[in-house]
């Protein structure tokens, strides 16, 4: 068997993680490892959309290569997430900037969507209520919290934010030490000390302000949306 050939089904047996890892080599075998990542994709159409499908889609989105281009204008042109909303809300341009790893922009925007989700009043304060929060639809979070972990080779979102805060016994110290929004005795500065890419800690982004304590995130990460499901 070719190198090419070891490789793939090296990837087909591999756990998320190694996948992960295996895409750059594939990448790495030019024309020939793009286009098998471009058949795992239409393959994979109709899976639940993962960190492994979002580094593909990515991968072959931002490429300088044109067969891949059109393949995603073809065949997958707004991203592999079919955004839910209860509320009509629209997360295309979410995904947008999670798609090219504009993640600061996308952190900014996911704030703006928070109170969007809350509401009129929320939307002109441009900061939530802790009331407000528990009121969101589960699938709303959902979707900005699948989005994030998505097209962050699952590093980032509030589902991982909360499982990290679990592990610490949800003492909030402990999160902001592991999250890296807090150095020592020292808050992170915003915006110019936090990490705009994957070169974070995990769970670094989205960031929520602390300025007005801890309520906001501990009604996040009470919020039905997580417990729920497996998360
Ligand atoms: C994580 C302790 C994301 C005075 C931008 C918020 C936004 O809506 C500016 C004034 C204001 O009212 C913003 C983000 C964060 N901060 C700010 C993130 C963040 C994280 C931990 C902390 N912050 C902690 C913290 C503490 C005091 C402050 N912060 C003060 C502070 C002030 C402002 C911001 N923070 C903004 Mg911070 O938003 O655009």
């Amino acid at each position: 068997m070719n190198e090419l050939g070891t490789l793939t089904e090296k990837f087909n047996q591999a756990s998320d993680k190694n996948k992960l890892k295996l895409i750059d080599d594939l990448i790495a075998k030019g024309e020939e490892g793009y286009q098998f990542l471009r058949e795992f994709l239409s393959s994979s159409q109709g899976h639940s959309p993962n960190p492994v499908l979002g580094k593909i889609y990515q991968t072959l989105k931002n490429s300088d290569n044109q067969e891949n281009i059109n393949f995603i204008e073809d065949k997958i042109p707004q991203g592999i997430v079919h955004p839910q909303s209860s509320l009509n809300i629209d997360y295309s341009e979410l995904q947008e900037l999670l798609i090219i790893k504009e993640y600061q922009k996308a952190d900014v925007l996911t704030r703006v969507k928070l109170c969007e989700i809350a509401g009129e009043k929320a939307t002109q304060r441009k900061w939530l209520y802790f009331t407000e929060i528990a009121k969101f639809p589960i699938n709303d979070l959902h979707t900005i919290d699948l989005l994030w972990n998505v097209y962050s080779e699952g590093k980032f979102g509030y589902s991982i934010q909360r499982k990290i805060w679990l592990s610490q016994g949800k003492d909030y110290i402990e999160l902001w030490a592991k999250l890296k929004w807090k150095d020592g005795n020292r808050w992170t500065k915003y915006p110019q000390e936090f990490i705009w890419d994957l070169s974070a800690p995990l769970g670094h982004l989205p960031l929520s302000n602390q300025l007005r304590g801890v309520r906001e995130i501990d009604a996040l990460f009470a919020h039905p949306a997580w417990v729920t499901e497996n998360a």
